[in-house]
């Protein structure tokens, strides 16, 4: 039995992992940085242990001293949370043989779904459709472009161990697509010290949409519907919505099996996420597999009422997922925004510093996932968000107006935040009207006037 948790994040997410471990009696240690001294998860938790300086490099990403940390405390499971050493197959692996849960996949399904050119063979012998392309990682420039010619421009490039947008280029005809080839992947080696890379037909203005995975240690593999995230910024999600408003139900049932064939394709084990394309037709590409619990997590669990975290690890325990698919209800429409501490106005510059106010909304159908509180400083070492606000409501008309006036009651002084620029995409026809791309937020801040935010 899991009675200790240590918790190698920080946070939001570990504070989101200390209010499951909390209603689970589960005894947390959280591991912290010189730079979270003061932050929230520290204070929250049973005991806590400095790992190191503020880089990340110095403390979240030193597997070493994070194993020693729970050694120390005797604990029974890490909870990896999102970012750092949550996708590390080999962090995974040494969890497992220094006898400490890892709350999250096997370590080989994590390697699999980790080159993005094995995830996509994995699937697509499993039935999943997946984007017409190279079949993995192309030798050199000559064959490469032989393959682009014959798929037709424009070309997507992308590095097998890349994901979420980090090292892809297009290219539109062949001058360009050798000189985007050499960049794509001497930019992998530098980025992943691994310069395979594959290339893709590439899909004008899809819409992201990714299903949510749930998968016990006894077979059972189950999805809790999509979530469309197609509000994004140079691969930086801002708002994610469940339902998505573009799937009907025929295309939702369809890509939900398909996102359980590729999960049992890699022998999934725990929370994970299946990402795929959609394109103006309907066609959907399986590209991805997240094989962590997400930041848009929450938006599932207002949607189908189920606490993915207790889920994740319950399932790290051994035991049986204790409902089916059929069991499953959707019967709410949820829509996330993150809060980042950035000046959309200028350009989405960070903007750390400290909160010399701070009050978050709430009422019937709000939620505040946030690690924040006035007179906190947001330390420059890591990423911007302070937070997430998620509102639900019976029908997406009322989830909309709920976020707008749940936006309109946030107070954070001090810093600037994205919640300006929330308040203006709940009121903009397009995203309104359910009609956003991946393409929906450069075309929206080019209408928009920035001292709107
Ligand atoms: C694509 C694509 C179009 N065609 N692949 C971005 C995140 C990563 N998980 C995969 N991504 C994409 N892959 C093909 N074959 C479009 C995206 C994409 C995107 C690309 C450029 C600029 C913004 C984007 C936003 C979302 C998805």
């Amino acid at each position: 039995m899991i009675q200790k948790i240590l918790i190698a994040n920080r946070g939001e997410i570990a504070l989101r992992i200390i209010r499951a471990c909390r209603e689970l009696g589960i005894k947390t240690l959280a591991v912290y940085s010189e730079a979270d001294v003061q932050s929230l998860h520290v204070q929250l938790a049973d005991e806590a242990i400095c790992i190191g300086g503020p880089k990340s490099s110095d403390s979240y990403l030193r597997a070493d001293r994070i194993i020693s940390a729970a050694e120390i405390a005797d604990v029974d499971a890490i909870h990896p949370g999102y970012g750092f050493l949550s996708e590390n197959a080999k962090f995974a692996e040494q969890c497992e043989s220094c006898n400490i849960k890892f709350i999250g996949p096997k370590s080989n399904s994590i390697r699999i779904m980790g080159d993005k050119a094995v995830a996509k063979e994995t699937v697509r012998k499993a039935g999943v459709p997946i984007v017409l392309g190279s079949d993995g990682p192309v030798a050199s420039e000559v064959e490469a472009v032989k393959i682009a010619r014959k798929i037709g421009y424009p070309i997507i490039i992308k590095a097998v161990a890349g994901g979420g947008g980090r090292g892809m280029r297009i290219a539109h005809n062949d001058v360009s697509f050798a000189k985007e080839y050499h960049v794509a992947s001497n930019e992998a080696e530098k980025a992943f010290g691994n310069g395979a890379v594959y290339i893709e037909k590439y899909i004008e203005k899809p819409r992201h949409i990714e299903f949510q995975i749930l998968a016990d240690s006894h077979g059972k593999v189950l999805h809790l519907g999509e979530r469309d995230c197609s509000v994004q910024r140079r691969h930086q999600k801002l708002i994610e919505e469940s339902p998505s408003p573009f799937l009907n139900s025929d295309l939702r049932k369809k890509m939900g099996k398909a996102a359980v064939r590729a999960a049992e394709a890699a022998e999934y084990e725990n929370a994970g996420t299946i990402e795929f394309l959609v394109d103006a037709k309907g066609n959907f590409y399986f590209i991805e597999m997240n094989t962590r619990i997400q930041v848009e997590h929450p938006v599932t669990e207002e949607v189908t009422g189920i606490d993915l975290i207790k889920q994740q690890i319950r399932v790290a325990n051994g035991e049986k997922l204790d409902f089916d698919q059929g069991d499953i209800k959707f019967e709410r429409h949820a829509i996330e925004c993150r809060i980042n501490a950035e000046d959309p106005a200028r350009n989405f510059t960070p903007s750390p510093g400290t909160i010399s106010l701070y009050y978050a909304p709430g009422g019937l159908g709000v939620r505040i996932d946030s690690h924040v509180y006035s007179g906190y400083t947001i330390p420059p070492h890591y990423d911007s968000m302070i937070g997430k606000l998620i509102c639900h409501g019976t029908t997406r008309k009322l989830a909309l107006q709920r976020t707008y006036r749940a936006l309109s009651e946030y107070i954070v002084r001090g810093i600037k935040t994205t919640i300006p620029l929330h308040k203006a995409i709940m009121s903009d026809p397009v995203f309104i009207d359910g009609k956003a791309t991946t393409a929906y937020m450069e075309d929206f801040l080019s209408r928009t006037p920035v001292d709107l935010f």
